[in-house]
């Protein structure tokens, strides 16, 4: 028994001269595992309990029972130390600087350029008082073409340039040749003038629009800018003005502006409107060589435009007497051509990161 007493001692003094020099939590744990675990020290001393005669074990029982107390106490005691330290040594080192930065996820992904470009777009006119405004892809005929002094026979209406809806996906009442895949936004102007039900009207209408064409300039679907502004005594001047503004505002405050005259089934009088070449600044030359983005002619073609057509303003119930208006229109995908130097408008629609991720 004495033998037993003795070890209790020991592992008693040993477990209080170990949790004195104990660093860390990490160091108490394994302690505790010495001298409290299963397989430690404590239990091998109850293991020898045993051999004793039935008489002595109960003292001996007493004994380990306080030593195993008191060694818990000990560890506790020294954990609560430790933590008290450690807080101390927080509190008395610098203060946590709450106003650094926070860090940043890496972005995962961007705006596709054609969106970039038609936000600036639309942008430019938002600053001018323009309002946007958007109607269906999937358009009535009279709206995409009728409305909009295309008639039936009209060369605009070939087949070869339009996608028509299919009989199977008519509504009723509908018939084949009736339902268009929209091939301009014009018609979400044509509504909105409807909508308005009288001027003043100043709208921008971005939009996917669909046309039958495939290559290097030209996508079966691409994406449009139009605007229109209506009201009493709006004339060319209005317009060249509001486009020259534009061009300054896109392609930045040296770019001038030439209009063209043009035809365009919606717009009496009608024009092309060039801005000087983005590349060459307008000399035709760049580096002394011919500046292949304007072949050499200094301007670049960007917008079609013109003033509505007296029989579009009667068309929505408005008096052409009183009112005039021009509208405007161009491609997005060529102006973020022009914008970022790129040759090859599929480029937009076939989702290479490599591509996407330039910009
Ligand atoms: C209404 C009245 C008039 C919009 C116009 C153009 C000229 C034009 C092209 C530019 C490049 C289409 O994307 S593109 O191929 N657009 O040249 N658009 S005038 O005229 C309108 C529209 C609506 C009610």
């Amino acid at each position: 028994m004495a033998d037993l007493l003795g070890q209790l001692e020991s592992l008693a003094m040993g477990a209080r001269e170990a949790s004195a020099s104990a660093a860390d939590e990490r160091a108490l744990e394994e302690l505790r595992v010495r001298f409290l675990g299963k397989k430690g020290e404590l239990s091998a001393v109850l293991r020898g309990m045993g051999a004793l005669p039935a008489g002595e074990r109960p003292r001996v029982g007493e004994v380990a029972n306080r030593v195993r107390d008191q060694v818990e106490a000990l560890l506790a005691a020294r954990k609560a130390s430790l933590a008290g330290a450690a807080l101390e040594a927080e509190l008395s080192g610098p203060a946590l600087d709450v106003t650094l930065p926070g860090r940043h996820l890496a972005p995962r992904g961007g705006r596709h350029p054609v969106t970039q470009v038609r936000e600036a777009i639309v942008g430019v006119f938002q600053r001018l008082g323009y309002e946007v405004t958007d109607g269906p892809e999937i358009e009535l005929d009279w709206y995409n073409f009728e409305a909009l002094n295309i008639p039936a026979d009209h060369p605009a209406r070939d087949m070869q340039d339009t996608f028509y809806v299919d009989e199977a996906t008519l509504g009723p009442g509908e018939q084949k040749g009736d339902v268009v895949l929209r091939t301009h936004t014009s018609p979400v102007q044509i509504r909105a003038m409807l909508r308005a039900g009288k001027p003043p009207i100043r709208v921008i209408c971005p939009g996917r629009v669909y046309r039958s064409d495939y290559d290097m300039t030209h996508s079966p679907m691409f994406h449009q800018v139009e605007g229109l502004c209506v009201d009493e005594g709006i004339t060319f001047a209005d317009l060249k003005g509001t486009l020259a503004a534009f061009a300054r505002a896109f392609f930045g405050p040296g770019t001038r502006t030439r209009f063209r005259p043009s035809y365009f089934p919606f717009v009496e009088p009608g024009a092309e409107v060039d801005v000087s070449c983005t590349i060459c600044g307008g000399t035709g030359k760049k580096d002394g060589k011919r500046c292949g983005t304007c072949k050499e002619t200094g301007w670049l073609e960007v917008l079609g435009a013109g003033m509505v057509h007296p029989r579009l303003l009667a068309n929505v119930g408005y008096d052409p007497a009183r009112h005039t208006g021009f509208a405007f229109g161009m491609g997005v995908e060529r102006m973020a051509m022009l914008r970022f130097g790129i040759d090859d408008l599929r480029l937009f629609f076939e989702n290479d990161l490599r591509f996407l991720e330039q910009f």
